[in-house]
């Protein structure tokens, strides 16, 4: 493939830019409501937003992941068109306000998030739980195993890395489901941040050890959640295995109305995001990567990191919006 046809192929580059206003609008929009107690309210707001200005998109876009089905969810379900429906075919997965309870506690680490892959590329995954491990770029394939027992993983990542065991951090959701697990890794001698929510954050977190002190995510978290984090490890590199956990009937049969027919099937990233992907996060709240939404006296700033797979390229976008009324 010539450069002229590298350029060519995948999503339209446009869109890298163009979707930085989506996040950011959601973000702002929840950002009024941090450390105000009510998830509800904050999430819907950034749903609004987050609706709003997708529709201003030059696209023609069908939510894979998003808000619900469409019996439980008014806005943003699972199958909704949106952009202008003049442009190319996406599947767009997203999460106006990743991490609610954050937001309403104002804790760090909340985020609004999009991603955007050619029509088909996103693992249509229900909203179920999905055992997930991942670890940033730079390993060899398969030093992390999602069956392997924590220790062995962590070892093995430790070697890999060049560091002791007690050198290693790794960041999991603090769930009493996670008990096991957590006792698991501190017989290793590794250190743990625990999290409250936000595993989309934590997956990424993997990515930029130096930055965030995580180098390896494990544990149980939403099943949408963990298509996020994939198209975002896409971009970045990184290795990360998912797997459903479809454990009554119901939940295996509504995974395979929506195409699944290996219920243990592991997926790798790039089985959850495949092709050419886009993904974009601006900060909530402040956190390890990303500045929350800061609120001036004439302008408004937003951090944001926009990340596309094909390219690699990693842009952090801070901006200042002076027209306060479009928010
Ligand atoms: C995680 C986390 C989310 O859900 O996926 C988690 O990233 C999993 O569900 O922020 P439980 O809360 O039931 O453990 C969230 O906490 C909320 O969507």
């Amino acid at each position: 493939m010539n450069m002229a046809q590298n350029i060519a192929a995948g999503l339209d580059r446009i869109l890298t830019m163009e979707v930085v206003r989506v996040t950011e609008r959601a973000a702002v929009a929840a950002a009024r409501l941090r450390g105000r107690g009510d998830e509800k309210a904050a999430d819907q707001v950034a749903v609004d937003a987050m609706r709003q200005e997708l529709n201003r998109l030059a696209i023609k876009g069908t939510v894979v992941i998003g808000e619900g089905e469409r019996d439980e969810a008014p806005m943003l379900y699972i199958g909704e068109e949106v952009g202008t429906g003049k442009g190319p075919a996406v599947d767009i997965a997203l999460d106006p306000l990743e991490g609610t309870t954050i937001c309403a506690k104002n804790l760090p680490n909340a985020l609004a998030v999009i991603a955007i892959a050619e029509k088909g590329s996103l693992l249509f995954a229900p909203d179920v739980y999905m055992d997930k491990i991942a670890i940033g770029p730079g390993y060899a394939e398969r030093i992390i195993d999602i069956d392997a027992p924590p220790a062995e993983n962590i070892a093995n990542l430790a070697k890999a890395k060049g560091v002791a065991v007690s050198d290693i951090t790794a960041c999991i959701l603090d769930r009493p489901r996670h008990t096991k697990l957590i006792d698991a890794v501190r017989a290793t001698g590794a250190a743990i941040r625990l999290i409250g929510d936000g595993d989309v954050a934590g997956v990424i977190h993997t990515t930029d050890p130096e930055e965030t002190g995580i180098d390896i995510y494990l544990g149980t978290g939403g099943a949408p959640e963990g298509v996020l984090a994939a198209a975002a490890l896409r971009c970045t590199g990184g290795q990360m295995q998912g797997r459903l956990i479809l454990d009554t009937p119901e939940k295996a049969a509504r995974a395979a109305k929506m195409g699944i027919s290996d219920p243990k099937r592991v997926y790798r990233a790039q089985d959850m995001a495949r092709g050419d992907v886009l993904f974009a996060a601006t900060g909530v709240t402040d956190g390890n990567l990303l500045d929350g939404v800061k609120f001036g006296r004439t302008f408004i700033t937003t951090h944001t990191i926009v990340l596309r797979s094909s390219s690699r390229t990693v842009r952090e976008i801070k901006a200042r919006h002076r027209d306060l009324e479009k928010f």
